[in-house]
């Protein structure tokens, strides 16, 4: 796209299998998009997603969902999971979940014998990001980071890479026409969402047995899909259908941000400094208050903006337009597929000087901001787990800078790909040093 964007300028059409598109590239193009969508946004819906649960008959939770129907499911979860006042009381789930990293990574360098840990850490941040999301959906520990991992967590995580890995090839080829054929990459799809459904759904009816047995105890934060059920707001059904995209979208979207990140602040030896000293005056000042300190972590919270502003998860933000748009010197008919080059935006030199630069300053300095952190999307249709993935990710980061060193070896340069998600091109290796 960004080659596209050079060649044609900052809007293009273009057509892909059978879907048509108007392609953008500049924040303030991606404000009038925004601006017009109205109360009922839509993004393109992926096809092999909306054709596995037809073909299995479920419900489709507000990943999926349009119109009013997806509306109100929105707004009732809006209030769970995204509300300031519930957000402050994940701090201590999620901070205990990064906690149990820094032990386990403590315990690494120990085994090691070298004063240090290198690995891929791929692996160990999926099981991180997973336990992290279920501790606030579920209030319940899996035990992801001892050395005993049950297998049936990690055949969701595994599950959650395949349906990802299996929905990129499929997206411009009609679902129908590979279901008819019956071809292989399908039924990969169909059994990578099985796993996902069936393991989800044995978290969910542990929690709904321990409600109904009164095993929960009322005192503590009981757990997103806890409260929803007692608000008793909306039905079961579709409770567990979004509870369920919840627990798969948890999973490789933070942890690949974090992999980006600590490779980011591994080349980045300064800025990395930088933000140690942050978190550590914070930490003096707020008493270890964890809650205190993420009030007042400006350059951390920048440097995740920054990591996806350089590696998003999305590589395009999508919009059906509803009413007739003018963008610059085009007008856009109604029911027209707008994508927002988002992987292209955050390297367009235009929209971001020396793009090539990590520098979480950069969001820190005057000048206009406007529709140029779109990482998270926008508006009411924006990512529904933004809240708790930024959390998560302060919290992470925070720990580890507390911790540890952040090293990688600097000659190799690591590319983006495409697996429906954005992800490295090859394994990243880094280093933990405690400090
Ligand atoms: C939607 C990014 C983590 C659940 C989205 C969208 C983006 C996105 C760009 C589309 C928004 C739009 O169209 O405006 C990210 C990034 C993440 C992340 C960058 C982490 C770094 C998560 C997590 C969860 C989650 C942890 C689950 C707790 C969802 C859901 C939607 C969504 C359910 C669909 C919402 C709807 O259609 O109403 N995400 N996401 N995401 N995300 Fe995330
Ligand atoms: C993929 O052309 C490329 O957050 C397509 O947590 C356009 C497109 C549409 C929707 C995007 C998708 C892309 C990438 C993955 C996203 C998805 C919306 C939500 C989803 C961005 C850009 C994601 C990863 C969710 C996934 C939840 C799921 C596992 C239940």
């Amino acid at each position: 796209m960004a080659r596209k964007f050079q060649q044609f300028g900052p809007i293009y059409r273009e057509k892909l299998g059978v879907y048509e598109s108007v392609n953008i590239i500049s924040p303030q193009d991606a404000a009038t998009l925004f601006q017009a969508e109205g109360t009922l946004p839509e993004r393109f819906s992926v096809p092999p997603w909306v054709a596995y649960r037809d073909y299995r008959n479920k419900p489709y939770g507000v990943l999926l969902k349009k119109g009013e129907a997806w509306r109100s499911d929105r707004l009732m979860l809006n209030k769970e999971v995204l509300s300031p006042q519930v957000v402050e009381g994940f701090v201590p789930l999620l901070s205990e979940v990064g906690e149990d990293f820094v032990r386990r990574a403590r315990a690494q360098v120990g085994k090691s014998g070298r004063e240090r840990w290198t690995a891929d850490f791929t692996h160990e941040l999926f099981r991180f990001a997973l336990e992290s999301v279920c501790h606030v959906l579920y209030g319940e520990r899996l035990g992801l980071l001892q050395d005993f991992v049950d297998p049936e967590s990690q055949r969701f995580i595994d599950a959650v890479t395949l349906m990802f890995h299996t929905t990129s090839p499929m997206l411009y080829v009609p679902p129908a026409l590979l279901r008819h054929l019956n071809a292989k990459m399908w039924q990969d799809h169909v059994q990578a969402w099985d796993d996902i459904f069936s393991q989800a759904d044995k978290c969910i009816q542990n929690v709904y047995r321990d409600l109904r047995l009164q095993r929960k105890s009322t005192k503590e934060y009981m757990g997103i899909l806890c409260n929803l059920i007692m608000q008793d707001k909306l039905p079961l059904d579709d409770i567990k259908a979004s509870v369920t995209e919840m627990m798969a979208g948890g999973v490789d979207t933070t942890s690949m941000t974090l992999q980006w990140a600590m490779f980011e602040l591994a080349r980045s030896p300064g800025v990395q400094e930088q933000l140690r000293a942050e978190v550590l005056a914070a930490k003096r000042e707020a008493a270890g208050d964890r809650v205190k300190m993420l009030k007042t972590l400006r350059l951390l919270k920048a440097a995740i903006k920054e990591t996806l502003r350089l590696h998003p998860v999305a590589v395009t933000l999508q919009r059906y337009t509803t009413q007739e748009v003018i963008l610059q010197d085009y007008r856009i008919p109604p029911k027209t597929l707008v994508q927002v080059g988002l992987y292209a935006m955050g390297r367009d030199p235009e929209v971001f000087p020396k793009p090539e630069q990590f520098s979480p300053q950069r969001w820190l300095a005057a000048g206009p901001k406007h529709f140029k952190g779109l990482g998270f999307g926008f508006g009411p249709r924006q990512c529904l787990g933004r809240r708790i993935a930024e959390l998560e990710m302060q919290l992470f980061l925070m720990q580890i800078l507390e911790n540890f060193k952040i090293e990688t070896m600097r000659a190799v340069e690591v590319g983006t790909k495409f697996d429906l998600i954005l992800i490295p091109d090859k394994p990243i290796y880094l280093t933990l040093r405690p400090l």
